[in-house]
């Protein structure tokens, strides 16, 4: 999936390069780092329409209600995916959260080239995510540093030993586990707590990524020095997001 994903991403890039857009202004952003250094786990909840793994999860969501009870439930972060075609998601709902929340904000995209950085810093963006799999090293570094300068914040994201090192090569402040396999969807903490000890000790602040339902769940990733959790689904298919944050 990652390699359609990422080959429709060159085809909108190309688009909002023909359309010139253009934002670098550096404006002030909150800061997802100060609220993971916290004790506690930092909660950071995914505002998630739909997936190629899951299909529908709550596609007619209203963002700005559901971004305003992440924030009232306490969480650290809101993550919002923009992209379109593969999770229904867009810019707008972005700009919609940011309307009524003062939390940080995670662009969750694909993150190919610097106009799609800029797009997400112009939405409301206070952090963005690049994941290692779909780029190259130099582009990694050079896009880690283009969104650092703009005053965001940066999760880089591995799912292997091999993407880690490539990860830890640019001394990232955060790095996120996914415990998904984008290749194949499967799922396991396992992810988490082989890769913990590798992030800790040099020094990054570690989320991890995807499948946590429970309590169970945080206090597995928690323990093997987890700082933050992005919970998505659980989320999104909850009936009430303040009852599972309490859970
Ligand atoms: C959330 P879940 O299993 O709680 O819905 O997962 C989040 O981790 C997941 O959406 C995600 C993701 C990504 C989506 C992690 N990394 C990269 C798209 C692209």
């Amino acid at each position: 999936i990652l390699d359609k994903i990422i080959a429709q991403k060159k085809l909108e890039v190309a688009e909002l390069q023909r359309s010139g857009f253009r934002y670098e202004e550096v404006r002030p952003h909150v800061s997802l780092v100060e609220n993971l250094k916290k004790p506690g786990v930092t909660v950071i909840a995914e505002i998630k329409r739909a997936s190629p793994s899951k299909g529908a999860l709550n596609v007619e969501v209203d963002v700005k209600e559901q971004a305003k009870q992440y924030e009232l439930s306490g969480a650290g972060a809101i993550s919002v995916l923009t992209d379109t075609n593969f999770f229904k998601g867009s810019f707008q709902d972005l700009k919609d959260a940011r309307s009524v929340v003062s939390v940080p904000l995670l662009c969750k995209d694909f993150m190919i080239d610097e106009v799609q950085i800029q797009k997400a810093n112009e939405a409301g963006a206070d952090i963005i995510l690049l994941i290692v799999a779909a780029l190259p090293v130099e582009r990694l570094q050079e896009l880690y540093r283009y969104a650092t300068e703009l005053g965001l914040e940066v999760i880089v994201e591995v799912h292997d030993e091999e993407e880690l090192e490539a990860a830890l090569a640019i001394g990232p402040a955060i790095i996120g586990v996914n415990n998904r396999n984008l290749k194949t969807f499967e799922v396991n903490l396992e992810t988490t707590e082989r890769l913990a000890k590798r992030v800790v000790s040099s020094g990054a602040l570690l989320i991890s990524e995807s499948g946590i339902f429970t309590k169970e769940d945080v206090v597995r990733v928690q323990r093997v020095g987890a700082q933050g959790i992005l919970v998505g689904e659980a989320f999104m298919r909850a009936d009430s997001v303040a009852d599972l944050f309490g859970a």
